[in-house]
């Protein structure tokens, strides 16, 4: 059994989405992010950073959103969401999750949260970070143009899921991930997945639907 402490559109929504797409038993733990909760002691014993998501899995509590998507997808390999360990596919996908994680997530997170840095120089701070940002939406354009659609080629991935959160993230920035044409490709495929809807329903969002 999962227990997934989540805000919405936060960085467990990607979390979220996996449990709704691999049909697994969990339940939701809503946290007030805007009124600080995840700043309280009882949370902070779970996520000691202060941060969505954390997901208890059987009496666990584990954080840090790719960590949990590669636990999740690989607990559940009937879904085929993640090359098993002598899959030749295996380090490609570990080298994106990684790659999404480090060169996509945290600019992302500098963006949204320019006072991490320095709240008195916030435009500066979003103006590097959204350099990095772009250009990592050039190299991942260019991978999918040539080995697309998915980040795996043809397979489908937990990768995917999590570059699709990523891109929505960025949907009232100035040039918005879905703006480069294979990327927009991908959201648009993982948009039409039945558990894409779900979600929304569940979180109740609606921008970028
Ligand atoms: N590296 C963490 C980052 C999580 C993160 O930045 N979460 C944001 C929401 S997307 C959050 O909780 N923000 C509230 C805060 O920083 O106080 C992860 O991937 O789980």
């Amino acid at each position: 059994m999962y227990r997934l402490y989540y805000s919405p559109g936060a960085a467990s929504l990607v979390v979220h989405w996996l449990l709704i797409e691999l049909d697994v038993p969990h339940e939701l733990a809503l946290v007030d992010t805007k009124a600080g909760q995840q700043k309280s002691a009882g949370y902070l014993a779970l996520n000691p950073n202060g941060v969505v998501p954390t997901l208890v899995a059987d009496g666990q509590p584990l954080y840090e959103a790719a960590a949990l998507v590669l636990h999740v997808a690989d607990r559940h390999p009937q879904a085929g969401l993640a090359p098993a360990l002598d899959d030749p596919q295996r380090g490609a996908y570990l080298q994106w999750m990684l790659n999404l994680a480090n060169t996509l997530q945290s600019p992302l997170r500098l963006w949204w949260y320019p006072q991490d840095i320095d709240a008195d120089h916030a435009d500066r701070v979003q103006a590097g970070a959204r350099g990095r940002i772009e250009a990592t939406w050039d190299r991942l354009d260019a991978h999918l143009a040539a080995n697309g659609p998915y980040l795996l080629g043809d397979r489908l991935s937990a990768a995917d899921f999590y570059l699709t959160m990523l891109m929505r993230w960025t949907r009232n920035m100035p040039r918005p991930g879905h703006t480069w044409p294979h990327l927009a490709t991908l959201a648009e495929r993982m948009k039409a997945r039945p558990s894409f809807r779900t979600l929304y329903e569940r979180e109740g969002l609606t921008e970028w639907a």
